[in-house]
C-alpha cells in the first residue's frame, strides 16, 4: 500500500497500482464487455474513467452528507459556460493517484499518456469566461466549500476549427458522440420549465398560463478537489420534450407537427453560441438562458426546502447565487417570480431576499458585449418576467434613484433597466447588466484596473448610489491543472526545491525566488523548458507539418481572435521581421518561432481575415530558405484546453498585447508566467497586477496606458499619419494589400487593411506598433543573456502566488458570499 501525495483523508481509501489495475480489468470486462486482449487505449480510457468515477461517486455521497449536516451557506455558480477540459488526467492528479495509475497501466501494457489522449475535450465554453468557471469549481472544491455549478449540457460544444487555404472552416463538435463517462443522468431531479403563454389575473393574483412546457434533465459531472475528500457537482441541464408526442395532434395529418414540437424542445440545449464578447441576440439564446436558470433555481429551492424549511424567507442564510456575467441575469426575475407567485412573498420583501442572495460578476467593458433583449421578445417568451422587471424598475427608479437625484428625470432615463427608444416606435431594450446590478448585493470586476473602470466608466451612477456595491476580485487559475498536471517535470523540480505544498498554497512558490540566480537551478529549469519545447515541436510537426527548433524562442499568442487582442499587431511585426531578414540574412537575431492558436466567431469578418493572413504569411515564411530558419510561424488549428496544456509549458514569451482598457483580466497571462514564460504586454487587465508581482524588470511592458488611449482618442487620431511616417509599417501593410500573399483572391486582406487605415484603427494597432516592436528588441537582447533570461523566468513563476484561483475564491468568500 502506498501513501498518496495528496494526503488522502479518511474518506479516501488508499489505493495502489494493484487495486487500480484490478478495477480497470473489472470495468473493462463487466461494464464495457471488453476482453483484456481486445483493449486498446480508448477502451482503457473508458475503463479507467469508470474507476475514477466510482471513487468520485463514493466521495460525492460523503460530501453531500457532510453538507446536509453542516450549517454553511451553499454557493451556486450559474454559468452558461464551463470549459472543463479533459477530466481523467486532472482527476487522477487531484485524487493523488496519478503515479500509481501510471504504474498500473504500465503493468497492463499501455502507457497512461497514450490513454489520456483518447479523451475528447468537453468544449462547453468559448474562452476565458468559461475556463474561469471551471477553475473556480476546482478551487471551491479544494477549499471544501459547499458549492455547485449549474450550466447546460450542450450537445454541440464550441465548433471544431480547421483551415482550408489558410481560412477558418467550422464543423460541429459532437463531443458527446464519444462516450462521456463523467456525466451521470439524474432523472429523479428533472425539472419542468414553462415558456410563452400569457398572464391573467385570478382573484387579484397574476397567473402565468397557456404555456408550453419543456423538460430539463440534469447530468451531474463530479468535480474533484485537490488533497481533500470533498467532491462537488457540476449539474448540466439537457432539454427534452416534456410529454413526448402531443397525443391530441397524433393523427395522420398532424404527425409532422407533433414531431417538430419535440425537436424544438430538444433544440434548446443543442448548441453553444460561439460568440466572444458579443451577444447573438437570438430568441433561442434567451430561451437557453431562461431554461437553465429556471431548472437551476427550482433545483436549489427544492434542496433548500428538503434540508431547511418550507418557507423561503431565510433562504439567503443558506444560499448564495453568483451570476457569471449577465448570461443568467433573468434569474433575478425568475427568483422574484417564485417568491411572489409561488411563495406569496410581497414584492418589497422578495426584492430584499433576492438582493441578499444574488451577486454578479462583470467580465467585459466592450459596449457591444453588454446584453440587451427587446422588451417585445421577453414579453413573448416570458410574459410574467417582463411584468416583474417592470415592477423592479419602477421601484428602483421611483424610490431609489429618486432618493438620490430627486426630480431628475434625465437620470431616471439613464438608469432605467428598460431603455427608452431613440426614436418613438423603436423596440425598447432591457439592459441585462442593469437588471443584474439592481438585483444583486455585490458586483465585481475581474482585475483591479477593470473593476476601477467598471466603477468609473461603466456604472458610475450605480457606484455613486451604492459606493460599497462594486468591488474587485482579481481572477486566478488553478495551479493543479495549469502547473501540476500540464507541466509535471517543473512540478517535480519545485517539489524538490521548496518546502510545503504549493498546490494548496501557491504563495509558497515565493521560496523559489531564492534560487532565481542559482546556476544549477537555472540549468534544470531551462532543461525542463527545453524538454517541453521538444514535445511541442512534435505536436507542431504533426498538426502543421512544420519543423521548428526547440533552441529558438517560442513566442506564443493563444486566445480568441479579436481585434482588441491585437493578433494583427503581432502579425505586422512578424512581417517586418521577415523583411528585415530578407534585407540582411546574416542579421544577428535569435531564431524565433511565433505560435498562434485562436478561434474566430463564425460571423466576425475581420477576425477571420486576420487568421487567413497569418496562415498565408506563415506559409511564405516557413518555406523561405533565405532566412536560414531564423523565423517560423505556426497557427495551430482547433485551439482548445487540451492544446493549451501542451503549449503553455513550452512557451518562452507570452503575448498579452490588448489595447489598454479592453481586456478585463486575461487568465492565459497568469498560466504562462506560472510556467516560466516572460510576458510582453500592455498595462491592461491583470497584466498590471502581474507586473506588480514580478517587478518591472521581469516583464516587457509597452504601449499606451488607459489614460493615454482616451487622451489620444480625444485629441483625434489618424492612423494614416503613422502609416505615412513609418517606412516599415508602410511596407508591410502595402504587402498585405498587394495580393501577393493570396493571388487567387487579391482583395482577401482588404477588410484588415481598411480596419487599420480607413476606419480609424479603433484598437490603436498603429499607435502602439513601434513600442511593441521595441519591446521585441528588448526580448531578443535579453535572450542573448541566458543567466538573465532564466533568472527572470524563475522569478515570474515564483511570483504567481496571488494568481491562484484559490485566492480568488477566498476573496469571493469573504467579500461577496459572507463566508466566515
Ligand atoms: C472575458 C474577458 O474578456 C477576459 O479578459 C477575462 O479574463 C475572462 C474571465 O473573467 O472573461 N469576458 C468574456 O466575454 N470573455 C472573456 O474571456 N470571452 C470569452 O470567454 C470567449
Amino acid at each position: 500500500m502506498s501513501v498518496n501525495k495528496a494526503g488522502q483523508n479518511d474518506t479516501m481509501p488508499v489505493v495502489d497500482s494493484e487495486d487500480i489495475a484490478q478495477s480497470v480489468v473489472r470495468h473493462l470486462q463487466q461494464s464495457l464487455g471488453v476482453e483484456l486482449d481486445e483493449a486498446g487505449p480508448a477502451e482503457y480510457w473508458e475503463a479507467l474513467s469508470l474507476v475514477v468515477r466510482e471513487i468520485d461517486l463514493q466521495r460525492i455521497r460523503a460530501t453531500r452528507k457532510k453538507e446536509r449536516e453542516g450549517k454553511a451557506r451553499r454557493i451556486y455558480y450559474l454559468s452558461l459556460e464551463f470549459l472543463v477540459g479533459r477530466l481523467l488526467g486532472n482527476n487522477l492528479h487531484n485524487l493523488g493517484i496519478f503515479k500509481e495509475t501510471e504504474k498500473a497501466m504500465a503493468k497492463l501494457g499501455t502507457p497512461l499518456v497514450d490513454i489520456l489522449e483518447n479523451e475528447s475535450d468537453p468544449s462547453l465554453g468559448n474562452g476565458g469566461l468559461g475556463r474561469l468557471a471551471a477553475c473556480f469549481m476546482d478551487s471551491m472544491t479544494t477549499l471544501d466549500m459547499p458549492a455547485m455549478g449549474y450550466g447546460i449540457n450542450y450537445r454541440f460544444g464550441l465548433f471544431r476549427q480547421s483551415f482550408a487555404g489558410g481560412k477558418q472552416v467550422e464543423t460541429p463538435d459532437g463531443w458527446r458522440e464519444d462516450s462521456f463517462p463523467w456525466g451521470i443522468e439524474r432523472a429523479k431531479r428533472k425539472q419542468h420549465v414553462k415558456l410563452y403563454g400569457l398572464v391573467r389575473e385570478h382573484a387579484g393574483k397574476a397567473v402565468w398560463e397557456d404555456t408550453q412546457e419543456v423538460l430539463g434533465m440534469p447530468w451531474d459531472v463530479p468535480v474533484t478537489g485537490y488533497g481533500t475528500g470533498t467532491v462537488n457537482t457540476l449539474r448540466l441541464w439537457e432539454s427534452r420534450a416534456a410529454h413526448g408526442f402531443d397525443l391530441n395532434s397524433f393523427d395522420a395529418g398532424r404527425y409532422q407537427d407533433s414531431r417538430s414540437q419535440e425537436i424544438s424542445a430538444e433544440n434548446i440545449s443543442q448548441v453553444l453560441y460561439p460568440n466572444d464578447n458579443h451577444p447573438a441576440g437570438k430568441e433561442l439564446r434567451l430561451i437557453q438562458q431562461y431554461f437553465f436558470v429556471a431548472c437551476s433555481l427550482a433545483d436549489l429551492i427544492e434542496r433548500y426546502k428538503r434540508e431547511n424549511s418550507e418557507s423561503l424567507k431565510n433562504i439567503a442564510d443558506k444560499v448564495a447565487i453568483q451570476l457569471n456575467d449577465t448570461h443568467p441575469a433573468i434569474a433575478v426575475a425568475e427568483f422574484m417570480r417564485v417568491l411572489m407567485d409561488e411563495e406569496n412573498v410581497v414584492f418589497s420583501r422578495a426584492l430584499e431576499v433576492t438582493r441578499e442572495v444574488f451577486a454578479y460578476t462583470n467580465h467585459t467593458l466592450l459596449p457591444e458585449a453588454l446584453e440587451e433583449w427587446p422588451q417585445q421578445l421577453i414579453t413573448k417568451v416570458l410574459p410574467r418576467h417582463m411584468q416583474i422587471i417592470h415592477m423592479i424598475n419602477y421601484h428602483f427608479l421611483h424610490s431609489e434613484v429618486e432618493a438620490v437625484w430627486p426630480g431628475d428625470d434625465h437620470m431616471k432615463r439613464r438608469l432605467s433597466i428598460i431603455e427608452e427608444p431613440d426614436r418613438p416606435g423603436d423596440d425598447q431594450m432591457v439592459r441585462m447588466a442593469f437588471l443584474s446590478v439592481v438585483g444583486s448585493h455585490k458586483v465585481n470586476g475581474v482585475a483591479a484596473l477593470h473593476s476601477r473602470l467598471v466603477q468609473e466608466k461603466l456604472f458610475p451612477e450605480f457606484h455613486h448610489m451604492w459606493p460599497e456595491k462594486i468591488i474587485n476580485v482579481t481572477n486566478g487559475v488553478t495551479p493543479r491543472r495549469w502547473l501540476d498536471y500540464c507541466n509535471p517535470e517543473l512540478a517535480a523540480l519545485i517539489d524538490e526545491t521548496i518546502e510545503g505544498d504549493w498546490r494548496k498554497d501557491l504563495y509558497k512558490l515565493g521560496a523559489m525566488k531564492a534560487y532565481a540566480d542559482d546556476p544549477a537551478f537555472q540549468k534544470r529549469f531551462a532543461a525542463i523548458k527545453h524538454d517541453n519545447k521538444k514535445h511541442l515541436a512534435a505536436v507542431i510537426k504533426e498538426l502543421c507539418d512544420v519543423d521548428v527548433s526547440p533552441d529558438a524562442i517560442f513566442d506564443v499568442q493563444i486566445k480568441r481572435l479579436h481585434e482588441y487582442k491585437r493578433q494583427q499587431m503581432n502579425l505586422l511585426h512578424i512581417m517586418a521581421l521577415y523583411r528585415r531578414l530578407l534585407d540582411n540574412p546574416d542579421l544577428d537575431v535569435p531564431p524565433r518561432v511565433f505560435i498562434f492558436g485562436a478561434k474566430a466567431a463564425p460571423g466576425y469578418k475581420v477576425a477571420k481575415t486576420i487568421i487567413h493572413a497569418i496562415n498565408r504569411v506563415a506559409e511564405r515564411v516557413n518555406n523561405d530558405r533565405r532566412i536560414k530558419d531564423k523565423l517560423k510561424v505556426v497557427f495551430l488549428p482547433n485551439y482548445r484546453v487540451s492544446l493549451a496544456e501542451k503549449i503553455i509549458p513550452a512557451a518562452d514569451v507570452s503575448e498579452q498585447i490588448s489595447t489598454a482598457g479592453f481586456e478585463a483580466s486575461g487568465t492565459g497571462n497568469m498560466k504562462f508566467a506560472l510556467n516560466g514564460a516572460l510576458t510582453v504586454g500592455t498595462l491592461d487587465g491583470a497584466n498590471v497586477e502581474i507586473a506588480e508581482e514580478v517587478g518591472d524588470d521581469n516583464i516587457f511592458i509597452f504601449g499606451l496606458t488607459v489614460e493615454q488611449v482616451s487622451e489620444l482618442r480625444h485629441r483625434g487620431y489618424n492612423p494614416r499619419d503613422i502609416y505615412n511616417r513609418s517606412e516599415e509599417l508602410r511596407s508591410v501593410i502595402d504587402w498585405l494589400d498587394s495580393g501577393d500573399l493570396c493571388p487567387e483572391e487579391p482583395e482577401a486582406f482588404r477588410p484588415l487593411v481598411e480596419a487599420l487605415l480607413d476606419q480609424g484603427d479603433y484598437f490603436l494597432t498603429m499607435a502602439d506598433y513601434q513600442a511593441y516592436s521595441d519591446a521585441h528588441e528588448r526580448i531578443a537582447e535579453t535572450w542573448k543573456k541566458p543567466e538573465l533570461w532564466w533568472k527572470m523566468a524563475i522569478t515570474n513563476s515564483a511570483s504567481m502566488g496571488k494568481f491562484s484561483s484559490d485566492r480568488s475564491i477566498q476573496d469571493y468568500g469573504k467579500a461577496i458570499w459572507n463566508m466566515s
